[in-house]
């Protein structure tokens, strides 16, 4: 499937036709199909004072498919420069990703913040 069709423009006189300079100089419009790639969203995970290092290791792995050594790495990252982007991802998984980490931090008690914002 394709993403989002917008109309591109097309000037007839753009065309190859043999009777082009014979005098009949009307501009018509045509339009063509031009296939878009989605916006995509980049996921962030915040650092805060008290949300455990394993836990956060293991919110990684579960949601974000990486291996404990990736997740420990990306986990010191935050803790050290404040933020770090875990994924990049189309709206609607963008979304869910967040939502995801959200619940599971505030069920745990946690304050761990996840967030999104458009690459
Ligand atoms: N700063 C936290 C600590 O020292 C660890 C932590 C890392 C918290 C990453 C959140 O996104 C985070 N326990």
């Amino acid at each position: 499937m394709t993403y989002p069709v917008t109309a591109q423009k097309v000037l007839m006189s753009d065309r190859n036709d043999p009777r082009d300079g014979e005098g009949d100089s009307d501009v018509v419009l045509q339009t063509k199909p031009k296939t878009k790639r989605p916006p995509l969203y980049k996921v962030l995970l915040l650092n805060d004072d008290y949300t455990p290092m394993e836990f956060v290791v293991h919110v990684l792995e579960r949601f974000f498919g990486m291996t404990h050594a990736q997740a420990f790495e990306v986990m010191l990252t935050v803790h050290k420069k404040g933020v770090a982007v875990v994924g990049v991802f189309s709206h609607e998984i963008a979304e869910t990703k967040v939502g995801q980490v959200m619940d599971f931090a505030r069920r745990h008690q946690h304050p761990l913040q996840c967030t999104m914002e458009k690459e």
